[in-house]
């Protein structure tokens, strides 16, 4: 074992207040602020005064952050995303500051645990998934690395809904995680704007006579009030923003007199400026082309493009520089209608020609794009478009003239690529492609993996990577240390700094110092405990919410993401169902323990997801009853999965499942939490698993499958599941139980669709992979046998994942897309 070697942190370490004087602070609060004497105070009062306190002391840096920017006149990041997957941020906010010892202290000499409080926080679920989770990382690592940015979104009522599992069925319910109010948010009302929609565009002589002018006169008019909430970066050193927008109607009171006597009237007004941030869409793929969904794009979009405006006219007066001062960021195309909202607003508010509009608009947008999947790129019918946004629609067709010029001008095009450019899909049905608006509206487009930035330069943006070759590039995604192992793995946090020193906090690459240490076997066997903890305190809770007893010392193999066909939970779970007619087969043998956990929510309109889960759950009843397997099989459906239950799973893997089909998860950054929390990874060569696979070592990871190249051949050459499936055994034994109604005796028939289309299509290539991801669980059951070299594989996984640390990523976003160099 090696001494501890403490080094001094890169950055100076806050003031910390002592425990008595936190204490006072609360009790304060409590009384004056919540108006509760502390003896009948409750749990919840306890935490709303506990933020308050906290809160408190983030305003002064809050307010300093932005005042040093205003007066450097430093170029700031704007990140526009429709969903920012936040979760709890008590422990962040606690954390960063290095509040969290004083804080457990003042509390537990008030008689209150800090950790029981922390878990009644609500988890803001303001997004799906990945996307929503990246934006929420990247708003803490921009502070971290002293960034100045604004994140710009929507304050929904009702996030993510809450997911039940009821006899096995996915049930959703509404989440409202601000029923008890939000300690965290300040309103702003002063810094409110005007969203029109509808109507109609008046073209008129310039005042100078010079030039054709447009106005656009909306039909209708509603309020977006500002919600700021603050956001830390390590150690404090910067305080940033999270403005999210919240809907209102102009005049309620007004309109109500105007009304009178037509209170439906009134109310339906009303009712359509609420809708705009009641719920957040819960399909991350599939776009469910609502009208309401264009409303809320437009509705963010143009309120924040106000505010950048406004502040950027206050301080210079002109909005020629703007691309100097603001980099302005659409995760994905959500946001797409920005670009449109710009150009008019230079053009018809601003009297800047279209040509000076469009240099202006292109160097201040840069655009993520975050999948290839066709069904999920956005794209809205030429008619809606027009009837909500006439103006925007003009516009768009102006730019598309001046795209489709330059690409005929070029003469590298055919009509058929034309066609492929135009940012107007002309079909069965017209329709406004917008991941062609926001590639043509912005000056970098960037994929999250080296192997998704490949794919969309060959596939979805072939045509328009060829006519403007130099704006596509990659930005490999991370995840925040921070949250990601600081907070949810304090015992893996403390054994690292009692090895290595706490270097790391300040710089995650100083993990590699680990690295040796994977061959110490006292180390090792300090690593293993601290995994068994992270695995008994998940135990714990599955017996609790589920009544399902788990081993500790079995293999923790863990799914947990949405629910997706490309993302193959159900080749994990004829996994286990061959598994279990081995295990039962062959009772003689050596099995593994293993348990295997799957979480994730389905979108309420998609079909097969919602089957998987229940398949998941009739597999896990069947199977965890079976006295014949001896506890060696264990299947559990963990309910609604969000970031909460990621914090306390993903510590608590030994394996950890990311196995897409080849070429179709863009990224993927649950693959990089788990990797380092020490799990070891069975995936696919797709998205991050490659680059993974490259900096932990191919020895320390578990690769399988078709490569994206096989995968796109054997579509294209007549793939035959059928005959595969006929020819493994084991695949079609599982498949037969499955369809034939072993797990679902009260209805045989549930699977029937399901197993067939395997049989006969196939499109995820479940049957094509699916041997070698059975041989391939099987060495990851050896390995798992040799517990040293098990645990120097996760060790290393441990030591050599900095890279993916979401500060990295952010850097080389300001470099090289923000020009904000760092
Ligand atoms: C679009 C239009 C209408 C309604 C909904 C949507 C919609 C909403 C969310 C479409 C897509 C999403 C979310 C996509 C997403 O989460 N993608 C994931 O992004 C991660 C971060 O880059 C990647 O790691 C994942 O691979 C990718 O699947």
């Amino acid at each position: 074992m090696s001494s501890a070697t403490p080094s001094e942190p890169l950055k100076p370490p806050l003031e910390i207040p002592d425990p008595a004087t936190l204490a006072a602070e609360i009790v304060k609060a409590l009384k004056y602020r919540d108006g509760k004497d502390a003896a009948v105070a409750t749990k919840d009062d306890w935490l709303t005064a506990s933020i308050q306190v906290v809160r408190d002391r983030i305003i002064d840096g809050w307010i300093a952050s932005t005042k040093q920017d205003d007066d450097s006149g430093a170029k700031r990041v704007y990140y526009l995303s429709l969903e920012f997957l936040i979760g709890r941020l008590m422990r962040d906010a606690f954390s960063n500051l290095g509040f969290m010892e004083a804080m457990r202290a003042a509390l537990g000499s008030l008689g209150v645990e800090l950790d029981e409080i922390a878990t009644l926080e609500p988890d803001a679920a303001l997004g799906n998934g990945g996307l929503g989770r990246l934006a929420a990382c990247f708003m803490e690592s921009m502070a971290t690395v002293d960034l100045p940015a604004h994140g710009y979104g929507i304050r929904y009522v009702n996030g993510m809904f809450r997911q039940e599992i009821s006899d096995g069925w996915q049930v959703e319910l509404p989440e409202t995680w601000l029923d008890h109010g939000n300690p965290w948010e300040f309103e702003r009302r002063e810094r409110s704007s005007e969203i029109g929609f509808g109507g109609s565009v008046d073209a008129i002589v310039s005042a100078d006579g010079q030039r054709e002018q447009h106005v656009w006169k909306p039909q209708e008019r509603v309020l977006a009030v500002a919600y700021d909430t603050p956001v830390v970066g390590w150690r404090g050193s910067r305080v940033n923003t999270l403005r999210l927008w919240s809907g209102m109607p102009i005049d309620p009171i007004l309109l109500e007199a105007f009304n009178a006597g037509d209170h439906i009237g009134a109310l339906r007004e009303s009712n359509r400026a609420d809708a705009l941030s009641r719920v957040l869409y819960p399909a991350d793929s599939s776009p469910a082309g609502q009208e309401l969904r264009l409303r809320q794009e437009y509705f963010f979009s143009a309120a924040s493009l106000q505010d950048i405006v406004r502040r950027h006219i206050s301080r210079y007066g002109e909005l020629r520089s703007l691309p100097d001062k603001a980099a302005i960021h659409l995760n994905d195309t959500h946001p797409a209608v920005a670009v449109a909202e710009l150009m008019r607003l230079l053009m018809d508010v601003h009297g800047i020609d279209f040509d000076a509009a469009w240099d202006i608009t292109k160097r201040t947008f840069a655009y993520t794009n975050h999948t290839l999947l066709p069904e999920a790129l956005e794209s809205w019918p030429v008619p809606l478009f027009e009837r909500l946004l006439p103006r925007h629609m003009q516009i768009v067709y102006a730019i598309n003239a001046q795209v489709l010029l330059e690409a005929r001008m070029s003469g590298q095009f055919d009509d058929c690529q034309i066609s492929r450019i135009s940012l107007i899909e002309e079909n069965s049905e017209r329709r406004v492609r917008m991941g062609n608006l926001a590639f043509v509206g912005s000056h970098s487009v960037n994929g999250v993996s080296a192997l998704h930035t490949q794919l969309m330069k060959e596939t979805v943006f072939a045509d328009l990577h060829r006519l403007y070759p130099t704006r596509v590039n990659n930005k490999t995604n991370g995840i925040t240390p921070r949250r990601w192992l600081l907070q949810c793995n304090p015992g893996l946090t403390a054994l690292a700094r009692e090895a290595i020193g706490d270097r790391f906090f300040d710089d995650i690459d100083a993990l590699r110092e680990l690295d040796r240490l994977a061959e110490d076997a006292a180390f090792r066997e300090k690593f293993a405990a601290v995994k068994r903890a992270n695995k008994e305190r998940l135990a714990a809770l599955v017996a609790t919410r589920l009544g399902v007893r788990l081993d500790p010392s079995a293999l923790f193999d863990i799914q947990i993401k949405r629910i997706h066909e490309y993302k193959r939970q159900l080749l994990n779970i004829i996994e286990a169902v061959a598994l279990y007619d081995q295990i039962r087969s062959h009772p003689e043998r050596d099995w593994t323990a293993r348990v295997k956990f799957f979480g994730g929510k389905a979108a309420p309109g998609y079909h097969n997801a919602k089957l998987i889960i229940k398949l998941a759950n009739d597999v896990a009843k069947v199977i965890n009853r079976d006295p014949s397997v001896r506890g060696l099989l264990k299947v559990v459906f963990v309910p609604n999965y969000n970031v909460s239950l990621a914090e306390m799973m993903i510590p608590a893997a030994d394996l950890s499942e990311q196995i897409s089909t080849a070429g179709m998860e863009a990224s993927g950054t649950g693959n990089m939490k788990f990797a380092l929390n020490g799990a070891l990874t069975i995936g696919t060569l797709d998205g991050a698993n490659v680059e993974i696979s490259e900096h932990v070592g191919d020895d320390n990871i578990f690769i399988f499958g078709l490569t994206a190249d096989e995968v796109t051949q054997r579509r294209s050459s007549g793939y035959n599941p059928r005959a595969l499936i006929e020819n493994t055994p084991e695949l079609a034994q599982a498949l037969a139980a499955i369809s034939s109604g072993v797990f679902s005796p009260d209805d045989p028939a549930r699977y029937r669709d399901l197993v067939s289309d395997l049989y006969d299509r196939d499109w995820f290539m479940v049957a094509a992979d699916f041997d070698a991801y059975a041989a391939t669980q099987r060495s990851v059951d050896a390995v798992w046998n040799d517990s040293p070299d098990w645990y120097a594989k996760a060790i290393r996984n441990v030591a050599r994942m900095g890279w993916f640390s979401s500060d990295r990523t952010i850097r080389e976003y300001a470099n090289d897309i923000w020009n904000v160099p760092l």
